[in-house]
Formats: C-alpha cells, structure tokens, sequence
C-alpha cells in the first residue's frame, strides 16, 4: 500500500517577506514531510525590518477556505497562528469545529519581532477562552505565556500551569529567544525542561512559527506531545542555525530548508 502523507493545516497570517506566518509554515510542512495547506487570516506588509500594514480578512473568508481544504482533502492536524482580532477568534473557532477532532496547535500570537501588535487586547481573552481549550499542545513564548495567563511575575512554570488550567491538553513555554535557552514542557502529568542549543540573536525571524509548525507536522505523523514538542524545538534550532542573517536591512529569516547548503558548490 502507499504510504498516506499527513496533511496539514495551517490558519494564520500571511508575511510578504516570506520569513514568519503562512510562509514559514508551509516549509516546516514540507520539510517534516507533510503536505501543507494554509487558511489565510490577514495579509501582512512586511519585511525583515518591520510591518508596513496589516490587512484582516472577512471572516466568512476565513472559514470558506478551512471548509474548501477540509471537505475535500482532509486534514490531520492544524496549527493556529495570527488571529489579529475577537472576529477572527471567533470565525476560527468555527472554523476548527467543521474540521473535526485532529491535533490542534496553537501559537498564541500577539506581535512581530519588530514590535507590531498582531493580536488586539481584547482578543486576548477571546483566545484563551474560545481557541486554547481546543488545543492539544498551545505554544507560547515567555511573554506570551505571561499575557495568556494575564500573569506579569515572570514565573513561567505558573503561567504554563494556568494555560493548561484553560483545558489544552499539553503547553510548550519556547525559550528560543531567552537566555535559558529551552522549551518548558508541561502536562496533567508531567513538566520537563527541554534543553536547547544556543543559538545567536541576530537572526531568527519566523523561528516562532517555525516551531509551531513543526510541532502540528510531528503529531500528524502520529508523534505524542512530548515527542513532538523534542523533535520541534531541534527543527527550529536547526531553522536557526541555518538562517539567512544577510537577507535584508533587518532581522534575517530562519531558513528549515537549508537552502544555503544546498547552492553551496563543492
Ligand atoms: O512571529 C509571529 C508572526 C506570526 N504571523 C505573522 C507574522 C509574525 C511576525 O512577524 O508576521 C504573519
């Protein structure tokens, strides 16, 4: 028999640059080995210096398109990323009733590296009541997790808590742009630090999204939290690792096709 390849699905924003949301997401898929689909949620302007405008799509749009991918291709798992506003937290919340119970990743989104407010205020308590009980693994960042649990003492391992507490089944606190260095994984039974490679500031636009990504990949190829939440963090690192730093005037995109190995001539 062939083998089936996963097929993934992500609901998120759209970056011009090509270096976070739709764009990043889409080659986490395909470098997992998974077929990718993308549900748009805003269009952004933008480059590695910053976010010239931000668009939102209609919600009916939002939904049509989860629809259109769901009732004919299929869907195994999906990711969530930019929501921009209560419309569209609403309009995804439907969205992932009509797909059905498969794996649900959250990246809870609030800004650009470069300071743009991705997610309105008050959206925030629309999205941990309405998107994260619908998540298995919920992925923030530390100031994410922070404003998720509308915590502000810096005390992750209670943040995570409370965001579990929302009724997610697993969180992963990245630490990808601190100085710990790793993911703080956390689940009704289990918290475990999960130690990362040290990696340089200067470059790493779309590492987020990147890791989000490739976390909803592993747990469509059958991955447990846990599991997936490990081989995640290596991709973004690696992600990292092989980012384009001379791309632009600004921060460099991560790059988890390796692109530059491969024009690299012997
Ligand atoms: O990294 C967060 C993020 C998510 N989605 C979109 C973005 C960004 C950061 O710039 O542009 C569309």
């Amino acid at each position: 028999m062939t083998p089936r390849v996963p097929r993934v699905l992500t609901i998120a924003g759209s970056d011009s640059g090509g270096g976070a949301g739709i764009a990043a997401d889409l080659k986490a898929f395909a470098s997992c080995g998974t077929y990718g689909m993308c549900a748009v949620t805003a269009v952004t302007a933008q480059n590695t210096v910053g976010v010239e405008a931000v668009h939102v799509l209609p919600a009916e749009m939002i939904v049509a398109q989860v629809r259109a991918v769901s009732t004919d291709i299929g869907v195994d798992a999906v990711k969530v990323g930019m929501l921009a506003n209560s419309d569209v937290v609403r309009a995804v919340e439907r969205a992932l009733d009509l797909v059905g119970k498969v794996p649900v990743v959250v990246d809870p989104v609030m800004a650009s590296e470069t300071g743009r407010t991705l997610l309105d205020v008050p959206a925030r308590e629309e999205l941990a009541r309405r998107i994260v009980p619908k998540a298995t693994v919920v992925c923030p960042n530390a100031s994410e997790a922070m404003l998720l649990a509308g915590q502000d003492d810096g005390d992750l391992l209670a943040a995570a808590r409370a965001i579990l507490g929302l009724g997610c089944t697993a969180v992963v606190v990245t630490g990808g742009h601190t100085d710990a260095r790793s993911d703080l994984y956390v689940d009704a039974r289990s918290q475990v630090a999960l130690a990362g490679a040290a990696h340089g500031q200067a470059a790493g636009h779309g590492s987020g999204c990147t890791h989000s990504a490739a976390l909803a990949a592993q747990l469509a190829l059958g991955l447990s939290p846990l599991e997936a939440a490990r081989l995640a963090q290596a991709i973004a690192a690696r992600s990292i690792e092989n980012a384009l730093e001379w791309l632009g005037q600004g921060r460099g995109p991560v790059d988890v096709c390796g692109l530059q190995a491969k024009n690299k001539t012997s």
